[in-house]
This record gives C-alpha cells, structure tokens and sequence, in this order.
C-alpha cells in the first residue's frame, strides 16, 4: 500500500508567490516542475493529500464512499456519446464504464487518507533532494508550507520542491 501514497505533487499548480492561495487536486501522480524565483520570494506549497480517481476517490475528497460508488453506477453501462457518460467515472480509461470501474471503487471502499504529517523536499536540480521540513496536515488533510527563499540565491534560479506522503491509507 505504501506505494499507493506517494503523493508528490509540486508545481504551478502547488507553488506560487506569497500572497496567493494556491489549491491542487489530489492525486498521487508524481509531479516536478521548475519554480523560479529569486531570494526575499516566499514560496507556498500548499495541497491536500488524497487517494487518487485511479484508486476510485472519483470526486476527489480523499475519502472512497458512497459519493464515488454513485458517480459510477450513474455512468454505468455507458460510453462517448451517451448522454450519461462521464469521463471521470471511467476510472480505467477504455471507453465504457463498467463492473472493472466499479470494482476499482468496491476494492477501497471506506478507505480515507490518512492525516499524517509530510515531508517537503527541495532540490536544485530535480535530482538531489533535501529533506526541508515535515509538515502536518489539517483534519481534511490540507497542508501548506511556506519556504523563504534564501538571500545569496542566484537570480533567477530553478528550485525543485516536492511533498511525500509516507506510510500508508487505512
Ligand atoms: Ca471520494
Ligand atoms: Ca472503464
């Protein structure tokens, strides 16, 4: 299970300037992007953590219930075209919505994700990660951090940040 909760997620979605609130979707997808900014910025990682559609949480709100169940079985049996389609019901992606989707959400059903702290990690060159903080998260499982970015910081640079989410979802 551990690998189900690799949620790293960084990025424009997740990091901005102080003074904005940015939000992300959920997802356990490992995403790295570039960031440039240069020393006195503050930047925010913020997010939530949470399942993933691929693990059935369709909606999103890192739990797997009946919200999820409903979406699918209002879909089912459906496919492009049909006016129930509904691509984010289609949680395997081949076309038709059908007992597969269904099982996906049947097989976690009742799990949530877990509050837990996570640890935010910064890098350079998107290779070498350092460890800079361990975060805590709320009780909807948001967490947000805010990194100073060093003085002496070339101008502009790239830094690399990452969340992880280590343990598992029960
Ligand atoms: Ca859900
Ligand atoms: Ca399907």
């Amino acid at each position: 299970m551990k690998d189900l909760l690799k949620v790293e997620t960084l990025a424009p979605e997740i990091v901005a300037l102080a003074g904005t609130s940015p939000t992300i979707s959920p997802t356990l997808t490992l995403m790295v992007t570039p960031t440039t900014v240069k020393p006195g910025d503050t930047v925010i990682l913020s997010g939530r953590l949470g399942i993933g559609r691929e693990y059935g949480d369709i909606n999103g709100d890192g739990k797997i219930n009946l919200k999820d169940y409903y979406t699918v079985a209002l879909a089912y049996g459906s496919s492009p075209g049909d006016p129930r389609w509904n691509p984010d019901a289609d949680i395997n992606g081949d076309g038709v919505i059908n007992l597969k989707d269904i099982y996906t959400v049947a097989l976690r059903y009742g799990q949530t994700a877990e509050i837990k702290p996570i640890e935010i990690y910064s890098s350079s060159d998107g290779v070498n990660w350092s460890k800079i903080a361990t975060v805590t998260t709320s009780d909807e499982a948001r967490y947000s951090f805010n990194y100073p970015v060093p003085s002496g910081t070339p101008t502009p640079s790239i830094i690399y940040f990452k969340a992880y989410f280590p343990g598992g979802f029960y």
